[in-house]
């Protein structure tokens, strides 16, 4: 028995807790199940594991960059900050966990195991689940379980045990499998039959877009027809849009806290301390937001390497388990689907929406500041912009994106506030991260473990709705859409 015991242990502490060793060994054990030879198999560990390590490093470099701006403005106005971004937001949440709650580090990795495990099972069952999509998006889930992870724990406090980490597995596949699944009908739309559902961060957004967009305006007046400024065309490039982006908040925070506190060792006690002898405060600006660009480049760089291989993991275990399922897949296979225009539409105007709502928070002294991310500003509004414009024009695709820019900031720090997030400087960020998961945190929140229960039941209600709302029950399995729509 101690045996067994000891062995648990090792493999909680070096395998479960270290989430490197466990996104590759979810590779290799994928690999193998695929029958892939050997040295594939060990290039899948090394490339994932190594792959996650590096995505640590970015990280690593994004909170010792953003602290001491942190510290300032805390020092300055008492106010925190938080980007709302997924990347910050993985970094925030695996932070807090650590420091709030230790002995549930390797919490969310379980739950991308077992969460991934629920999703199978609902789709293997669909008969009964009306559920037909399988959630491959790895580098995706990674990030979600650890925001649902920190949401569960620090709202149900009942859930702080072994169960804990079960329940959030279950919570995080039903998400997986059912708002991937809402997507099917939208997709199979935009993509004439494509095949694929969105397996991404903001599926409930795609659903109602996809519902709303036709009472905005007529689908025949698309953004096809709309002129750009030629500049924006700078922004398809990550690493341009997401350091001007960087340059425009934290070169305007850094400007107003200025080079007295920045050089202040009592404030800035951790982090790069800037020291006037040695560099103009101005190019100290540009440094320290490029150097946040450098970082996410890094941390993009370790999630493309273990992504591709978890994802081709992934992929194969469904297709050998669930043939003729749906892959939920990641949100930009769906732009070339739509019109050019309506990805750096949905962009621009989403991030108007956040703009002008940032500054209501600044003028309305709201004590957490938002800083605009660049992966949902981009993401979803390109996304909501791409189905909006295929079922309502560009009336559709403009208005709602930009409405989405205002809520991902306005409940963004709603949601900062409920996390606690504002001294660890992110939240996720991703539409779907505003609505629905807001108000169900604010359901365990106020209800607990009965708030949890509700939520897992509305999840699996949905895809009966689904079902039972589809004229034709075959086509409705087979992601078929009526002709007349
Ligand atoms: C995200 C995220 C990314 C991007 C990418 C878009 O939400 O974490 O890296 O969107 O998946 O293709």
């Amino acid at each position: 028995m101690n045996i067994i015991i000891n062995i648990l242990n090792w493999f909680s502490q070096n395998i479960l807790q270290n989430p490197a060793f466990f996104v590759g060994l979810l590779v290799l054990v994928g690999y193998a199940l695929l029958k892939k030879p050997g040295h594939e198999v060990f290039a899948g560990f090394v490339k994932a594991t190594v792959g996650y390590m590096i995505l640590n490093v970015g990280a690593g470099g994004l909170v010792t960059t953003f602290r001491p701006i942190l510290a300032a403005l805390n020092y300055k106005f008492q106010i925190g900050a938080a980007v709302i971004d997924p990347y910050f937001g993985l970094t925030a949440a695996n932070t807090k966990i650590a420091e709030d709650f230790p002995d549930f580090v390797g919490a969310a990795t379980t739950a991308l195991l077992i969460g991934f495990g629920v999703n199978i099972l609902l789709v293997a069952l669909r008969k009964l689940t009306k559920v037909r999509t399988l959630f491959i998006t790895g580098h995706i889930m990674v990030q979600q379980a650890a925001t649902i992870s920190l949401i569960v724990l620090l709202l149900v406090p009942q859930l702080r045990n072994s169960w804990g980490i079960l329940a959030i597995g279950v919570i995080c596949g039903l998400y997986w499998a059912v708002s991937s699944n809402m997507t099917v009908e939208a997709t199979q739309r935009l993509t004439g039959g494509g095949g694929f559902a969105i397996g991404h961060q903001q599926q409930f957004a795609i659903w109602f877009v996809d519902k709303v967009a036709p009472f905005f305006g007529k689908k025949e007046e698309n953004l096809d027809n709309l002129k750009l400024p030629k500049f924006l065309s700078i922004f398809h490039d990550t690493v341009v849009a997401s350091a001007t982006l960087m340059l425009v908040f934290f070169g305007a925070i850094l400007m107003v806290l200025g080079p007295e506190i920045m050089s202040n060792a009592e404030v800035i006690t951790s982090g790069t301390l800037y020291v006037a002898e040695k560099q103009s405060y101005f190019m100290y600006i540009i440094q320290t937001a490029f150097t946040f660009s450098v970082y996410l480049f890094i941390l993009m760089q370790g999630v493309r390497m273990f992504v591709s291989e978890l994802t081709n993991a992934f992929q194969g275990i469904s297709s050998k388990l669930l043939p003729g399922s749906f892959p939920a897949v990641d949100v930009a296979a769906s732009y070339g689907f739509g019109s050019p225009n309506a990805v750096l539409s949905g962009f621009a105007f989403g991030l108007l929406g956040q703009l002008v709502t940032i500054v209501l928070l600044i003028v309305f002294k709201n004590p957490v500041l938002i800083i605009t991310g660049f992966v949902p500003v981009f993401f979803d509004n390109a996304a909501i912009a791409v189905y909006a414009d295929k079922r309502g024009g560009w009336k559709a695709a403009l208005s709602l994106s930009f409405i989405s820019g205002i809520l991902q900031v306005a409940l963004g720090a709603v949601a900062v506030s409920l996390l606690g997030l504002a001294s660890y400087g992110g939240y996720h960020g991703n539409i779907d991260f505003d609505i629905p998961w807001l108000p169900f945190a604010y359901l365990f929140k106020y209800l607990g473990i009965i708030g949890f229960a509700l939520v897992c039941l509305f999840f699996l209600i949905i895809p009966q709705l689904q079902f039972a709302k589809a004229k034709d029950k075959e086509a409705y399995y087979a992601g078929q859409i009526p002709s007349e729509e």
